[in-house]
């Protein structure tokens, strides 16, 4: 039984503060969620790395009807995967630094197997909004999730329970302008959005983007536009992301906002490969054929 250590949630949670995410919530984790961790989980911190809407943004092309370029959503021109899990694992070096226990008694994910969006919820870092993901009024859904397991107990001081404004509580705003449908819905190019959390995935343009469906039908190929990788119609149109909202500072996997679509078409696997490798499209399952195919329907012959 290796000694056992107690840290308070709110220094945690401080710690990752200073570390740059935007919130973080520490709990203690019910058996079953421990069990999806190897090792001695018993506690986990779960925490937003923020990607914002202010980037340096090239101007758009000029559309003269021709137009070629295809478009990297703001959650892709950097890895904040990697960024998020670089920063959680030096936290977790602070954590080990008494030598009580071993690097491997913390697991971190972010884009992981893990059900981040549940997990993020479940243990208080935001609420699950209608377009399906997790908002916080801190920053919107614009942030990436990541967190890591904990082998030691937290203590937390008692909270204030939410104020119940039904399933959706930060969604509430949106609805009732007399337009029925909530604006992330309307907004959804293919109408993939159910309104109640779920996502019609056969209907996501992301979905596609990400290599899934094996063609892609005429609704989603006619409201495809000039997006290569990411979709943020739903995110744009969330009353939480329409103000000025900081993304955290990195470098790493910086991708450009547009690319020459008819370029890529013809672009071999290798240099495809070694073009976005490190980036967030570098992903072993993004394939070659589907980053060309997304690139051939930004520019139909
Ligand atoms: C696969 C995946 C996708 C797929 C499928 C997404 C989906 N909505 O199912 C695709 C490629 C489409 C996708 C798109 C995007 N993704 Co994605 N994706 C993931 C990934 C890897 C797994 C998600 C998953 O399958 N979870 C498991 C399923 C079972 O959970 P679920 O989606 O919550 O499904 C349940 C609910 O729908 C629930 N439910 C909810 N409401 C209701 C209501 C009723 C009535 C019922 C019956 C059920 C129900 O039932 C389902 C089954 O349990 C996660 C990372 C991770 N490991 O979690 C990132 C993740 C969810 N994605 C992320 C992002 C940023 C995006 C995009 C915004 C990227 C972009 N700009 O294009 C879009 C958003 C599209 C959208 N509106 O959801 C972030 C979201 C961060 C956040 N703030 O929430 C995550 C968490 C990655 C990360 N670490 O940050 N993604």
């Amino acid at each position: 039984m290796p000694p056992q250590k107690v840290l308070e949630s709110r220094l945690l949670e401080q710690s990752a503060l200073e570390a740059g995410f935007i919130k973080a919530k520490a709990a203690a984790l019910n058996p079953a969620d421990a069990a999806l961790f190897e090792g001695p989980a018993r506690s986990i911190m779960l925490c937003a790395l923020p990607y914002g809407n202010l980037q340096a943004d090239e101007p758009l092309p000029e559309d003269n009807g021709e137009a070629v370029y295809a478009e990297i959503a703001p959650f892709a021109r950097f890895n904040y995967y990697r960024e998020a899990a670089r920063r959680l694992l030096k936290l977790a070096c602070g954590l080990r630094a008494e030598g009580l226990y071993a690097k491997k008694d913390f697991r971190i994910f972010c884009n992981s197997r893990l059900n981040e969006k549940y997990l993020a919820e479940h243990y208080g870092l935001g609420r699950r909004a209608r377009n399906g993901l997790i908002l916080i009024p801190e920053a919107g859904s614009l942030f990436v999730i990541a967190g890591m397991s904990l082998p030691f107990e937290i203590q937390r001081e008692p909270e204030e329970a939410d104020v119940d404004a039904g399933q959706f509580p930060l969604c509430a705003n949106c609805m009732g302008k007399g337009r029925g449908k909530p604006p992330c819905v309307r907004a959804c190019p293919c109408g993939a959005l159910e309104g109640d959390g779920r996502v019609t995935l056969e209907k996501c343009i992301q979905w596609y983007a990400s290599g899934n469906g094996a063609a892609v039908p005429p609704l989603v190929r006619n409201n495809w536009g000039k997006r290569l990788y990411g979709c943020g119609a739903c995110q744009d149109a969330c009353i939480y992301n329409q103000r000025p909202l900081n993304g955290c500072i990195t470098t790493l996997g910086a991708l450009p906002r547009f690319m020459d679509a008819r370029k890529l078409c013809g672009m071999s696997d290798g240099a495809l490969r070694a073009f976005f490798k490190g980036s967030a499209m570098g992903m072993s399952w993004l394939t070659p054929q589907t980053i060309r195919r997304s690139a051939r329907l930004c520019a139909p012959p």
